[in-house]
């Protein structure tokens, strides 16, 4: 008697060859349902789609659920988890030191809007070439359950104290303090999140994006202005993006008369599927009215927000030697006493 096995079906690869294990990393210890893992799982998505080589990303992060997640991801690539809202200043240290690598910082609302507001406004307005994302739950998750600064006010805690403070809006900070990529996603969205971090990570300067990410443990519930079902029933896209590689093996098909495409500086073109007809991510005085009108409106505002299209970076502003320093000797990184002595001297 013959028995017959159907063979499994063929890995999907990239175009560098690897699937999309090689790009996953250690098991999830988060609470079942937390908004997280999904920011992971389309992290994941995107670095796989865009055929990063994982070596060539740093994923740098503080402390929080949020901050715990890159372990969960990109487990071949560098990592460094910095202490509470310390994160920004050694993302801009490692950057500095080797501007070579793709610079993925990934944190929590109260690591970034609350103990590390002023490192993450300093590290935007510096141009650092960095995708930072901020899993946006409105509390602080890993400590049970205090509001964060971006709790919205009069919204309820799970024991139904309401928050009396004013929030912080991630999203018009990052704009105003001159990050030249901005988006909003929301976790349950992985087809809006997924072309938004690679374009992100195609972006050649500050790119933040903000994901809304529900606690399931501490800030779910009705009241919650961060609950899956308020953000549902309240999230306004401005765009349905996608983003082209160039290269032949990746096509994708638009309806006539719905695109706009835009060249970004690696080559890659990005497309935008527009759905308000008004709505222009290059107008960043337009795109903050628009913000403010929606939030007025209660609404939420997801989507590719507002794109400089000739963005520079903090190498740039700085005129940096365009060789990484990790790959200079000694000698050249420390040019003498006498080469010191002149450059005091020029300075007298
Ligand atoms: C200097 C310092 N202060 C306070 C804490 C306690 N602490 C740990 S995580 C955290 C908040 C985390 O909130 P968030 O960044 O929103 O992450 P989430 O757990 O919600 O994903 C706090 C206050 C700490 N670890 N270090
Ligand atoms: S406590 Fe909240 S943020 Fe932390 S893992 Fe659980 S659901 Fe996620
Ligand atoms: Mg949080």
């Amino acid at each position: 008697m013959s028995t017959t096995t159907t063979p499994p079906p063929p890995k999907k690869l990239n175009h560098i060859g690897l699937d999309v294990v090689s790009y996953k990393g250690g098991k999830t210890t988060l609470c079942a349902g937390c908004g997280h893992d999904s920011i992971s799982a389309a992290i994941i998505a995107a670095c796989f789609e865009l055929a990063i080589e994982p070596h060539r990303v740093a994923k740098l992060s503080g402390i929080g659920c949020s901050s715990k997640t890159p372990t969960y991801f990109l487990g071949q690539s560098h990592g460094f988890n910095s202490v509470h809202g310390r994160m920004p200043s050694v993302l801009t240290g490692a950057n500095l030191a080797n501007k070579d690598l793709i610079y993925l910082g990934v944190s929590g609302d109260g690591d970034s809007a609350s103990i590390g507001l002023g490192q993450l406004v300093h590290c935007i307005r510096r141009g650092v070439n960095m995708v930072y994302i901020t899993e946006n739950n409105g509390v602080y998750g890993l400590t049970k359950g205090q509001f964060s600064a971006t709790a919205d006010k009069g919204s309820k805690s799970k024991g139904g104290a309401a928050n009396m403070d004013s929030p912080l809006d991630l999203v018009s900070m990052a704009m105003m303090v001159g990050a030249t990529f901005v988006g909003r996603s929301f976790s349950g969205d992985k087809g809006q999140m997924v072309p938004l971090i690679m374009a992100a990570m195609r972006h050649p300067g500050p790119a933040f994006i903000d994901i809304i990410s529900p606690c399931v443990a501490f800030n779910n519930h009705a009241g919650s202005t961060k609950a899956y079902d308020f953000v549902r029933a309240h999230n306004e896209a401005v765009n349905r993006l996608d983003i082209m590689e160039p290269r032949d093996e990746i096509t994708v098909e638009y309806a006539p008369g719905t695109t706009e495409e835009v060249a970004l500086h690696d080559g890659s073109r990005l497309r935008l599927a527009k759905l308000d007809a008004d709505y222009d991510p290059g107008d960043k005085i337009a795109a903050m009215a628009y913000l403010q009108g929606k939030a007025a409106q209660g609404e939420l505002v997801t989507g590719l927000i507002y794109m400089e299209r000739d963005a520079g970076d903090m190498h740039a502003n700085l005129n940096t030697v365009d060789r990484p320093l990790n790959v200079m000797a000694e000698k050249e990184l420390c040019p003498g006493a006498a080469a010191l002595e002149g450059f005091n001297a020029s300075h007298r």
